[in-house]
């Protein structure tokens, strides 16, 4: 496959409502587009992280840097999606980057042979059950009143985000008020080891899982900390590649994983945990990054793959977007439908993305 051209579009689309984690708040999704031309057909990606490097160390302006210098340079004009990773492994880190542009290149090729994303991944469901992550709030009211209001739409579990200050009251509160539901904290790195007693104190409400509780390279505390406490420990930011998942459960440092593609450099490598996992016994589930559908459709199909046995964060577009640069993805008796088109199964619609972009700039060819 020969690409022609690749284009950077920048975006910003307001979020329906402040979503805050114990890194931030995030009011827009401002963010890029990857559009890769090629010789048999057009693909298209989202880089996944945000102007800042609070979730990761990647960021908005550090991706378009090093996509434009050192990742397009290696792949054009001729390559296939499988060859990107070889082709860029040589640039340490910048997983995020490096999966925008293997998916849109992925996407491209994908299309030119009119195979859908999850028939080339394996997916085996047409529908994934979707769960949902709720932000801190500023009172426990407040947040049993999101909850109510994402429980009435049929959302299959909860995700409360969680930080020292904001943990074992808001969780016994949500666990009275709604009973049994399927319900899992994540701290996004705000903890240490010494929180263990504090963190045990999460052991009776029965959660799914606690995702990320201590640093990012911290595999070590990770698997200290499931000794001391009885909920499962799920890894997001630690696991960037199927061999960071593979150390990951054979140190016991997880009993779940979250694959997030872009995390971990692709679609391809996501797959490859899936693998991993599932030959473990572990299982594992989406998540997400505030995607437009854009991101949404590709990750929908990943969830579809069998070993994702747990609702991912997979919510419909209006959870986030009043208008997505896609047709909306809906909930439906709390399921997403998988979508079936050719590459990533989304299209996005020229004028809304022209009316969300605010900066374009072609990677290739350089003048
Ligand atoms: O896409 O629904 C979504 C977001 C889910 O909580 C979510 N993502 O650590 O898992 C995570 C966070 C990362 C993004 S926070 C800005
Ligand atoms: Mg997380």
């Amino acid at each position: 496959m020969k690409i022609e051209r690749v284009e950077l579009l920048h975006v910003a689309i307001p979020l329906v409502s402040p979503f805050r984690t114990s890194f931030g708040t995030m009011t827009t999704k401002d963010t890029f587009l990857l559009r890769v031309v090629t010789d048999v057909a057009e693909g298209w990606s989202e880089f996944a992280a945000d102007p800042e490097p609070l979730y990761c160390s990647e960021f908005v302006a550090a991706a378009e840097l090093v996509l434009e210098h050192h990742l397009v340079p290696r792949v054009t004009p001729e390559v296939t999606a499988a060859e990107v990773a070889h082709r860029t492994e040589a640039i340490k880190g910048h997983k995020l980057a490096k999966a925008a542009l293997e998916t849109a290149i992925l996407d491209a090729e994908l299309r030119s042979f009119g195979m859908s994303i999850g028939t080339f991944l394996g997916a085996t469901a047409t529908k994934v059950p979707a769960g949902v992550s709720v932000g801190i709030k500023n009172s426990i009211p407040e947040l049993i009143s999101d909850v109510e209001g994402y429980l009435a739409e049929g959302y299959a579990r909860i995700k409360l985000k969680i930080e020292p200050g904001w943990d074992v009251e808001p969780v016994r509160a949500v666990r009275e008020r709604f009973g049994d539901i399927l319900l899992q904290v994540d701290a996004n790195t705000a903890y240490a080891l010494a929180d263990a007693e504090h963190l045990r104190g999460l052991d009776e409400f029965g959660l799914l899982l606690m995702e990320q509780p201590l640093d990012e390279d911290d595999i070590r505390g990770h698997s200290l900390l499931a000794q001391r406490i009885r909920t499962p420990i799920c890894l997001d930011e630690s696991i960037t590649s199927a061999r960071d998942a593979a150390t990951a459960i054979a140190l016991d440092a997880c009993r779940v994983i979250n694959v997030k593609p872009a995390r971990v450099g692709g679609y391809l490598e996501a797959r490859r945990i899936h693998d991993i996992a599932v030959a473990h016994g572990i299982p594992v589930w989406c998540g997400g990054m505030l995607e437009t559908g854009i991101g949404r459709g590709p990750n929908l199909a990943l969830a579809a793959l069998p070993g994702f046995v747990l609702p991912g964060d997979v919510s419909a577009s209006r959870r986030y977007f009043a208008e997505d640069l896609t047709e909306p993805f809906e909930l439906q008796d709390g399921f997403m439908h998988v979508p079936a088109g050719p590459g990533i199964g989304v299209e996005p619609i020229p004028e809304t993305v022209k009316r969300f972009t605010t900066a374009t700039k072609v990677l290739y060819p350089r003048d």
